[in-house]
């Protein structure tokens, strides 16, 4: 009895990590599907919103020649990014980007801008942003079901991770980044949401729809072999239902 507990522990848990491995593929920069700019140089964007939304992160790519920092691609990439006096919340400047889903509020420091806000139409269906600003950090999206964070000094902080190499295919995050960074051909750069100012390292982002698919097909068969006990092992963990038949 023991032995055969043992042997359904152990398959449940080599069965569980063949499919939760399947959600953790490489992920490189043909993977992503959305490139802003153009030009030789390449590097790519990753955002966690830290909310509980599937997935945390979203990523983009962004293209160009010659010198461009951190700031660049934000603002090539975003939508809408409107930028504001910090505390006084004063209007500056409003720029326009590639993907209508995404908008950033920027705070105009004296050492350069920082990010204040970002907001995702999650569900691709259209929906607007209001921000706060850093005496009043209440900004919210208008469609409930986008995704929107802020903070500066409550709330948290939108916390910035660079990368030389694929931090998602054998790299790592290397280390602190700011938008007047300036970027190089084949960086990642990070932008976690810290709620409370718990930072940690953006999660794997947003796969191509085909791997999407595949995965989909995978987490499919563990939860059909969960149900129907037909893998490994997890037969053995249908024993209610036997015991109903015998009834
Ligand atoms: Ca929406």
């Amino acid at each position: 009895m023991v032995k055969r507990v043992f042997s359904v522990v152990v398959g449940a848990v080599a069965w569980m990590a063949l499919c939760d491995g399947a959600a953790a593929q490489p992920f490189g920069f043909d993977d992503i599907n959305l490139w802003a700019g153009s030009g030789a140089n390449r590097a790519a964007m990753v955002i966690d919103w830290n909310d509980g939304k599937h997935p945390q992160s979203v990523v983009w790519g962004y293209r160009w020649d010659g010198v461009a920092t951190s700031q660049d691609m934000l603002m090539a990439i975003a939508g809408t990014t409107v930028v504001h006096q910090t505390e006084t919340d004063v209007f500056v400047s409003s720029h326009t980007g590639a993907d209508p889903r995404l908008f950033a509020r920027l705070s105009q420091f004296g050492f350069g801008d920082g990010i204040f806000g970002l907001g995702y139409d999650h569900d691709g269906d259209g929906g607007a942003f209001t921000p706060g600003f850093e005496r009043s950090e209440t900004g919210f999206a208008t469609d409930p079901d986008d995704r929107y964070a802020e903070g500066w000094f409550d709330n948290g902080f939108w916390a910035g991770s660079g990368s030389s190499g694929d931090p998602f295919d054998g790299g790592s995050w290397q280390g602190f980044t700011f938008l007047g960074r300036q970027i190089q051909d084949g960086d990642w750069e990070g932008w976690s949401f810290a709620p409370g100012f718990a930072q940690t390292a953006p999660s794997h982002p947003l796969p191509e729809p085909t791997t999407a698919l595949l995965l989909a097909s995978v987490w499919t068969a563990c939860l059909v072999t969960r149900r129907t006990g037909s893998g490994p092992r997890l037969a053995q963990s249908k024993r209610p239902a036997r015991v109903q038949t015998r009834r």
